[in-house]
């Protein structure tokens, strides 16, 4: 219980919805954006559109654009970007907690040449379609790795708002993975952990991926005065990893248990809830976590 200190106190929540007046059906960290770069129209990666199929804001199968008009998405290649606009979290049957953070990992690029970038103010903005000094970097310096996100997500839904048979999903956009090992790493409300395998990304620079996994309804949530906490940490363990960049992630409702295949379209990665991904990645995650944690001093 004290995972929770501040639950259950009004001031610990956000009100996104009233209470017991909407079912619950999604909480999620960053928005749903393109990066903040939307479709991305005029922007390219190396001779291609950075938005492939010109669907859309930009999302799973497209690629970061190369900001410097070469075909490389990198640290110290003219691709440092801040697209942030007081990127927060948002829900749908939920009140979102204090604890929920990550949100300044999203629509920047997590570079480690980024500072560098800043001191020449080289750090592109979509919005105001200039380069300028960008915001923080939200884990400073960015020269030392890892530069990667830990998100937690941290909310209560009212009884009336979901029912202990509800199957969930688990969904992360990100761009430009290319550095392995690298792991993403769930730990659910009761502290067990899980690992989602990921790809790199062949070849293709800059490409946006998704990678998503079905949750049980324990998975996520405890029984809580009223209703149920949800809680679930997200840890991107890339420790070599110089330049990713996270578009959102979030934990919906799976209306279909069968498919998640509209959260999912392309280059994806879905494992069953109790699947044995934890423990194959068991000894990889203790390795990573170890490494995470001797970093995680430099802030959230
Ligand atoms: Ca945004
Ligand atoms: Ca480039
Ligand atoms: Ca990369
Ligand atoms: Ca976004």
């Amino acid at each position: 219980m004290s995972k929770f200190p501040l639950m259950g106190v009004a001031a610990a929540f956000v009100a996104s919805t009233p209470l017991g007046a909407v079912q619950f059906q999604v909480i999620r960290i960053g928005d749903t954006d393109g990066f903040g770069y939307g479709a991305a129209s005029g922007y390219t990666t190396g001779t291609s559109a950075s938005n492939a199929d010109g669907l859309g804001n930009l999302a799973a199968g497209d690629r970061l654009p190369s900001l410097n008009g070469n075909a490389k998405v990198a640290a110290g290649d003219g691709d440092d970007f801040d697209n942030r606009s007081g990127e927060g979290s948002s829900a749908v049957g939920a009140v979102i907690g204090n604890g929920t953070k990550g949100a300044a990992f999203t629509d920047i690029a997590l570079s480690k040449s980024y500072d560098t970038s800043t001191a020449a103010t080289q750090v592109w903005n979509h919005s105001a379609s200039a380069s300028g000094a960008g915001g923080a970097f939200p884990m400073p310096p960015s020269a030392t790795l890892p530069n990667q996100p830990g998100f937690v997500f941290d909310f209560f839904v009212a009884w009336g708002d979901i029912t202990t048979t509800t199957r969930l999903f688990f969904n992360l956009v990100f761009g430009d993975y290319d550095e392995s090992p690298a792991v993403i790493h769930l730990t659910s409300a009761d502290g067990s952990p899980r690992g989602i395998a990921i790809n790199t990304q062949g070849g293709v620079d800059g490409l946006i991926q998704e990678a998503s996994v079905k949750l049980n309804f324990n998975d996520v949530f405890t029984p809580f005065d009223g209703g149920y906490k949800g809680y679930l940490a997200v840890d991107f363990l890339a420790r070599d990893e110089s330049y990713t960049a996270f578009d959102y992630i979030e934990i919906g409702v799976l209306n279909d248990p069968g498919s998640v295949s509209v959260n999912v379209p392309r280059r994806v990665n879905v494992a069953d809830a109790g699947s044995t991904l934890a423990l194959v990645f068991a000894p990889l995650l203790g390795m990573f976590v170890v490494g995470r944690m001797a970093g995680r001093t430099k802030g959230a």
